[in-house]
């Protein structure tokens, strides 16, 4: 009885070891995303950015310097999402002006997520281009830091960042597709000098979906075996190779 006992215990220890190995896994997603499971992202920059979103790289502004123009994208949402963005005013970078270095341009960045990201005060923002240092259009020179290599990835550590400055639409002076586009509740962003500094990165991280909707997380899609035949000469365990 005692042997049967604990040999019962044996076989349950063993089982739940088991499932404790495979609860460790990350959960398939229950079905294919469809579009339906999307977010729209609108994004303006004064004048050009690069967008990652979770470390991959989602959006480019396709127009570097004018016309000011919107990058609308749609978003696979995960959470929690690591949003990182390296946002650039155009500038010349000997000198940190513009138009034949007639001009000392200013920046601006603002986003929006159809989830109800923002940007906002309190994500991160930290320069690495700025010029003319001083404000010198006579001698300018700019000042660069290096950017670290990891600045997009979602462990990065950006805890001594110090947070992004809101500035008014009076003070970017955006153009025309951005109000032709959805920013309702966002808020235009730079460091403290929307002048001079010239090389941004901001960063924030959206813990859960701010509209508060539950979605599902697809980051596990290869996990998923096919319900159809495969194609492409894939092979399906127990089956033949087509
Ligand atoms: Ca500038
Ligand atoms: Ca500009």
């Amino acid at each position: 009885m005692t042997n049967g006992f604990s040999r019962l215990c044996r076989i349950a220890v063993a089982t739940a070891c088991v499932a404790g190995v495979a609860g460790a896994q990350p959960p398939a997603p229950p079905r294919k995303p469809q579009m339906a499971d999307t977010i729209r992202a609108n994004v303006y920059a004064d004048n050009t950015f690069e967008l990652y979103v979770n470390g991959e790289l989602v959006a480019v502004d396709s127009i570097r310097f004018i016309p000011h123009n919107v990058i609308s994208i749609d978003l696979l949402p995960k959470y929690p999402m690591t949003i990182a963005v390296l946002a650039r005013d155009n500038a010349d970078p000997r000198t940190g002006m513009e138009y034949a270095n007639t001009n000392v341009g200013d920046g601006g960045f603002i986003l929006k997520f159809g989830d109800g990201t923002v940007t906002s005060r309190v994500w991160k923002a930290k320069c690495f281009s700025r010029g003319p240092v001083g404000g010198d259009t006579q001698n300018p020179r700019v000042e660069n830091t290096p950017l670290p290599p990891d600045w997009f990835a979602e462990g990065f550590d950006d805890g001594d960042w110090k947070p992004a400055r809101e500035y008014s639409e009076r003070e970017i002076d955006p153009k025309q597709p951005y109000y032709d586009a959805d920013f309702a509740g966002a808020k235009f962003i730079w460091t403290d000098d929307v002048k001079l500094d010239n090389v941004v990165v901001f960063r924030h991280v959206v813990p859960g979906p701010p509209d508060g909707r539950e979605r599902p997380d697809f980051s596990n899609l290869n996990d998923v075996v096919p319900q159809g035949p495969p194609r492409g000469g894939g092979r399906r365990s127990g089956g033949r190779a087509r």
